[in-house]
């Protein structure tokens, strides 16, 4: 089976709930949406998340263009991936880059899976195992007033939820904590997320504050890429950190393992260069014993997580599910992979027509 177009199309999603982080905001999702077309007819499908609308054109023309040189290629996995990265090696696979070749990786591992009948957690060798998935729809940094109210409503349905902190002062991390912990049912976990908003000493001041309540995890407190900053405030931090979502490819996954870092690890299958740099995170995960979670793409993540041995969190957002015909399901707390062939993804045309970004 041969690749034989790649088409891409930005659209903007509403979301239930704009998401305010420490990092910066989401109000609308910006998605661009690839369909892949081999000779044999099958369809591979996946989208990749702009974060910014101001991103999606460039994206688009990037993905038609790899699409493009890609014509007649072998349909097969891993050597579409090594010959995209081969093709772009003076280019350097990172950054837009990297979530172009991501996002084509994906469609083609979903178009795999649908020439072969599976889906693709059976394509990947593992079972129809049910994943436990957190809420991450919402909780941005909306107040303590705000925040129990919303987490309640978070809570229902799932095993877990994530607030995003880095508010002026201690204080209002200290009571937003309190206050979604209030709100959800007795025991339910509760992760934290501050988008790489602090300094060192901030963070060291911060966690002095919050180390004690409990939470699941603190999500990347400090600079992504301040390795050694992290391996640090992890001495004395009872909570364990997570982080691994910037992690640019399967090398700094290993680098974080190695410097010890974090506590959890959650690589982003897109800014890691797609499902096959995302399996790869996941051995060395497994081979090291640290629990893998996923960063957003639920839809994709379900099957992946499904098959790795640390497995522990399902990021659950729905961003996408606007635009899908069927989307995943979290029930009682856990995400299980549809049993349709490929990832599971196909579009609503006509809400895709709707949101198209002209
Ligand atoms: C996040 C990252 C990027 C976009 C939206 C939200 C956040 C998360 O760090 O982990 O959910
Ligand atoms: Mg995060």
């Amino acid at each position: 089976m041969r690749i034989e177009s790649i088409r891409a199309r930005a659209v903007n999603v509403p979301m239930n709930r704009p998401l305010v982080t420490g990092g910066g905001s989401v109000t609308t999702a910006p998605l661009v949406l690839i369909d892949l077309e081999t000779d044999k007819g099958v369809v591979g499908r996946s989208y990749i998340f702009a974060v910014s609308t101001m991103l999606s054109a460039g994206l688009v023309s990037m993905v038609q263009q790899l699409g493009n040189d890609l014509t007649g290629v072998d349909l097969r996995p891993r050597t579409v991936h090594q010959t995209m990265c081969r093709r772009l090696r003076l280019a350097g696979v990172d950054g837009l880059l990297g979530w172009v070749v991501a996002g084509i990786d994906m469609a083609v591992w979903d178009a795999h899976a649908r020439w072969l009948e599976e889906p693709l957690y059976r394509v990947l060798g593992g079972a129809s195992q049910p994943v436990a998935a957190y809420n991450s729809n919402g909780l941005g940094l909306i107040g303590p007033e705000k925040a129990g109210p919303e987490a309640a409503e978070l809570a229902d349905g799932f095993g877990a939820v994530k607030v995003r902190l880095g508010y002026e002062d201690i204080e209002t991390d200290v009571m937003t904590v309190a206050a979604v912990m209030e709100a959800v049912p007795e025991g339910m976990p509760v992760m934290c997320d501050y988008n790489q908003s602090l300094s060192r000493p901030q963070a060291k001041m911060r966690f002095a504050a919050i180390d004690d309540m409990g939470l699941e995890w603190i999500e990347e407190p400090l600079t992504a890429e301040d390795v050694g900053g992290y391996a640090d405030l992890r001495q004395w931090s009872s909570t364990p950190i997570q982080l691994g979502e910037n992690a640019r490819s399967p090398m700094d996954i290993g680098r974080l393992i190695r410097e010890g870092a974090g506590d959890l690890l959650m690589p982003d299958v897109a800014k890691i260069g797609g499902v096959t740099n995302w399996l790869r995170a996941a051995e060395l995960c497994a081979a090291a014993e640290v629990p893998i979670s996923s960063h957003l793409f639920p839809e994709f993540s379900v099957h992946m997580l499904a098959t790795s041995p640390t497995a522990h969190w399902l990021e659950f957002v729905d961003w996408a599910a606007p635009v899908i015909r069927e989307p995943l399901e979290v029930v009682d707390g856990y995400a299980l992979p549809p049993d349709r062939p490929g990832a599971g993804i196909d579009w609503n045309e006509e809400a895709v027509s709707r949101y198209l970004a002209r």
